[in-house]
């Protein structure tokens, strides 16, 4: 067969890309064509996502990939971080997206609480309590009464290119407003939280073609491309391209967060996995991501920031490389912390927030970057094998290995860390897992790839070798 293109655009919390996937004899080919960061805006009191910015690069990106391969690209697919949305009224945004890590979201959660509490959520939506769900943000949204449309962000930027109205399954399961039984919105639930049931779109699942570009978009690419959804939620892709046929896995999809689970053919809504408070988000192909919210690599990124800041602007200190070779010579063990503090949620002095957490029990805090950033890994890896290991208890299944995919697989200390800490061995990669996920599903779409999630993760498995971290005493 002639080999066939697609484009996969992956938004994370930090920065965006558009990457090509190329299918040809069953082989798969990846090639970058453009990164740009993801910086979000504070103004009014709020902090918000350059979602029209963020558009933009998408547009920029399919332009540069029509101009480079001429033809050859049969669709794209859009992925992002979950829970956020804009809302619209009669087509127009209604004001500008907000960042999950704004802190108006706490009222919400007492609104939201005030009439079902934790258990009876849980019993209905089976999602970890995060204060973000989108569900606590639209229960606090001053816009909410005016909307006739709420769009998260992948499918925002599809209905912009395609003028289609859809909720793709993957990413509504992190609304709160999904029941994981039925994979239905429960309109129940949003009735009775003053959410009106006709702004939530009607639910497509991964694989199905969105429309085509149209108007504006058609324009700036120069041609009527197909747009599909993929698992339109960041880890929901992630997940789909871990190099493991088997089963006995636990997973860490790893950037600004960790996410630390199981995939499971059904939901668990046990008393223990909502104290552990353990998520039922959908991934692709119907199963269940259950799986927890580690802090993740957002405490390194967020201290490097203030390093940064405080070195002032023509002295970076972030030089990462340096900062891990360094962070590897500093003295074991380490003392952990706990990383899913509270306290770490909002962007600010993550070294001071760390430091408060160990002064406050009377223990020494790290002082230097590279002590932070050692402290900050090993904590990370504890709470990643403590997670895996709760996890299989709490599923009852067994795991024998840890796939660490995403950013974090670069990260060797981390790796090591998380081997030595579980007992059990990791294998690392793919980086890209989430582009790679994208890229899959939108190739199962064209017909380029064929079967289910074992052939799609054996396609992955021999085109990147992860590395292996066997654990040491
Ligand atoms: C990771 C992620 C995660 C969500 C968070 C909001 O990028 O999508 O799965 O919980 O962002």
């Amino acid at each position: 067969a002639a080999p066939a293109t697609v484009a996969a655009v992956d938004l994370g919390a930090t920065s965006g890309r558009v990457i090509l996937g190329t299918f040809s004899d069953g082989a798969l080919q990846m090639r970058h064509l453009a990164r740009f960061p993801n910086e979000p805006v504070s103004f009014g009191g709020g902090l918000h996502w350059n979602v029209v910015e963020l558009y933009r690069q998408v547009l920029s990106g399919l332009t540069t990939a029509e101009r480079e391969h001429p033809g050859e690209i049969v669709s794209v697919g859009i992925d992002s971080w979950a829970v956020d949305y804009g809302l619209l009224r009669g087509g127009q945004l209604l004001g500008v997206p907000f960042h999950y890590r704004d802190a108006r979201t706490a009222e919400g959660v007492e609104k939201v609480h005030a009439q079902f509490d934790a258990r009876e959520l849980y019993r209905r939506n089976g999602l970890q309590h995060l204060p973000f769900n989108t569900v606590f943000q639209l229960a606090t949204d001053g816009l909410l009464d005016v909307a006739d449309t709420a769009l998260l962000i992948p499918d925002l930027l599809a209905h912009w290119l395609t003028g289609a109205v859809v909720a793709e399954r993957t990413n509504a399961s992190t609304t709160g407003l999904l029941d994981p039984r039925t994979g239905r919105w429960d309109t129940e639930l949003a009735t009775a939280l003053g959410i009106s049931p006709s702004i939530l779109p009607g639910l497509i699942d991964a694989g199905t073609v969105v429309g085509q570009l149209t108007g504006d978009a058609a324009g700036s690419v120069g041609r009527r491309v197909d747009v599909v959804a993929v698992g339109s939620h960041d880890t929901a892709s992630a997940v789909v391209a871990i190099p493991n046929t088997g089963r006995d896995f636990a997973y860490v999809s790893c950037g600004t967060w960790g996410l630390v689970g199981l995939e499971l053919e059904r939901p668990v809504f046990s008393e223990e996995a909502r104290e552990a408070n353990f998520t039922n988000e959908g991934g692709v192909d119907g199963r269940i991501r259950f799986l927890h919210n580690v802090m993740g690599l957002w405490l390194l990124s967020e201290s490097v920031r203030s390093w940064d800041r405080a070195a002032g602007s023509s002295e970076r200190s972030s030089n990462l490389e340096l900062l891990l070779a360094e962070a590897g010579s500093v003295p074991s063990p380490v003392e952990v912390f706990d990383v899913d503090d509270p306290r770490f949620m909002a962007p600010g002095d993550m070294p001071a927030r760390i430091a408060g957490w160990y002064t406050e029990r009377g223990l020494p805090a790290p002082r230097t970057p590279a002590e932070f950033t050692r402290a900050i890994i090993d904590s990370l890896a504890q709470a990643f094998a403590d997670t895996v290991l709760r996890a299989a208890r709490i599923a009852k299944t067994p795991v024998t290995v840890i796939h660490v995919v995403g950013g974090g697989a670069q990260n060797r200390l981390l790796c090591q860390a998380t081997a030595d800490r579980s007992g059990l061995p990791v294998l690392a990669g793919p980086v890209e897992a989430t582009a790679i996920g994208n890229i899959l599903v939108q190739g199962r779409a064209a017909g380029l790839v064929a079967g289910g999630l074992p052939e799609m993760r054996d396609l992955v498995a021999r085109a990147f070798t992860p590395l292996r971290y066997e654990p040491r005493p």
